[in-house]
């Protein structure tokens, strides 16, 4: 681990805490981070020649599994014609037409570069629209670093402890109501205080920067109606989810329809891409069309639309969710068989190729109870792999994610070496 301890001093000293983004740093897990020099197919290959069986996926972009050659070939063809023309492109339409075909709610989208900016621009476009301020998020969700939703926070900022971050000033956060995630009585009753205040309700559908949590019977068709009633802007953050759960995200799988949705990570093919669309009469109040400022440089840019444009295909032409089902359930099933001979209270929710590991005696339903499980065993299952060639996302607040690449070999190292891990806590 010569080069990457090397390369990490280096950072430390001209990048705060060595990264470009503070989940990296190993900081809830221990240890000194890996830096990886390539990444192939399942595995990254790391700057000390090790090979790791890859369960972060660059936090879910590589469903196709990395470095994949359809998506390379597509970026190559794009830099033949350059890298950004600051002008309309035919890229940019193309994606959109994908987009608009492929997510039920989304009937016009636009382009940004990050998931964050994809949920402010869909918070400040609700805002606009509705000529209203207040926002409703959920303990534990995590839209991105964006000033109104740094509040209660889940992935990084929960992985530090501090889910709410400094700087943030307490006007801005006293717009922002957090309740807690699947508890439709707190929202009936925010709702009957605030109602005609609420310019949105942002969530993510299925949370999954806090561990990985499903709605429970009725909890979002109920969310669905109080936002219809109350003229509200339901907003569904899929930047994790869209196109992962399923082609047309979460919204497609539970037929339940936002009004916005926040879109990214996939759709980028791994190059910076984030999206938000919805209804047409709510995003035409965008500029230039309507009054909602919102503006990017590199909007739009035709070498990552073509590679999320590539990514996007194939998913359409190969349908891999079958497929990554299975791997999900083969991995479910072999960690809950190793919790149950140690006699370990163990929950693994598991959705296609998404999955997470909650020591808890009972299924964790919100942010409290993810908090409350018990996360010393999840370090030592991370070392413990991490040692053995397998590369778990460095928090328990966080969701692992399965790639198309991670078929045979991979997903069978991965089934030994975690089981194993379970088995010696
Ligand atoms: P970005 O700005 O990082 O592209 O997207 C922010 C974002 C928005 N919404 C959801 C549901 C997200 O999961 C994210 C970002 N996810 C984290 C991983 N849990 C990114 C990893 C990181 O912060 O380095």
């Amino acid at each position: 681990m010569n080069q990457s301890n090397d390369l990490f001093e280096r950072a430390q000293k001209i990048i705060p805490g060595g990264v470009n983004s503070p989940v990296r740093a190993f900081r809830s897990v221990g240890g000194t981070p890996f830096f990886t020099k390539r990444a192939e197919g399942a595995a990254l290959y790391t700057a000390d020649d090790r090979a790791l069986v890859d369960f972060v996926c660059t936090w879910g972009p590589s469903i196709h599994g990395h470095n994949d050659p359809t998506i390379k070939q597509a970026i190559s063809e794009a830099l033949d014609s350059g890298t950004s023309f600051g002008t309309p492109n035919p890229y940019e339409v193309d994606m959109a037409e994908r987009i608009v075909a492929m997510v039920p709610s989304v009937e016009k989208v636009r382009m940004v570069n990050s998931g964050t900016e994809a949920t402010m621009s869909a918070i400040r476009l609700a805002r606009g629209y509705t000529k209203r301020n207040k926002i409703i998020k959920f303990a534990g969700c995590y839209h991105g670093h964006v000033d109104s939703l740094l509040v209660q926070a889940g992935s990084g900022a929960l992985t530090l402890g501090n889910p709410d971050s400094a700087g943030i000033p307490p006007s801005f956060a006293a717009e922002t109501i957090v309740l807690p995630y699947n508890d439709l009585e707190a929202l009936d009753q925010a709702f009957n205080e605030y109602g005609e205040e609420l310019a949105a309700v942002i969530v993510e559908p299925y949370p999954a920067n806090v561990g990985l949590i499903f709605p429970k019977d009725g909890y979002l068709e109920g969310m669905r109606n109080l936002c219809t009633q109350h003229g509200t802007v339901l907003i569904f953050d899929e930047v994790m989810t869209g196109f992962r759960v399923a082609a047309g995200g979460v919204q497609e799988k539970t037929g339940i329809t936002p009004d916005l949705t926040a879109l990214g990570k996939i759709i980028g093919g791994g190059l910076p891409v984030g999206a938000f669309g919805g209804k047409a009469e709510i995003m035409d109040f965008i500029a230039p069309l309507g009054p909602v400022y919102q503006a990017g440089t590199l909007s739009g840019n035709p070498l990552a639309m073509a590679a999320g444009i590539a990514a996007l295909d194939k998913l359409t032409n190969e349908n891999p969710y079958p497929q990554l089902q299975s791997f999900g359930e083969q991995i479910r099933d072999v960690l809950l068989g190793a919790a149950k001979e140690k006699g370990l209270p163990l929950q693994v929710p598991q959705t296609g190729s998404m999955f997470c590991m909650y020591f808890s005696d009972t299924p964790v339903t919100n942010y409290d109870e993810a908090v409350a499980s018990e996360t010393a065993h999840f370090k030592s299952i991370f070392h413990q792999a991490l040692e053995k060639g397998v590369y778990l996302p460095p928090s328990p607040f966080e969701t692992c994610f399965i790639c198309s690449a991670h078929e045979g070999k991979a997903i069978n190292l991965a089934c030994d070496v975690l089981s194993e891990a379970i088995k010696s806590l």
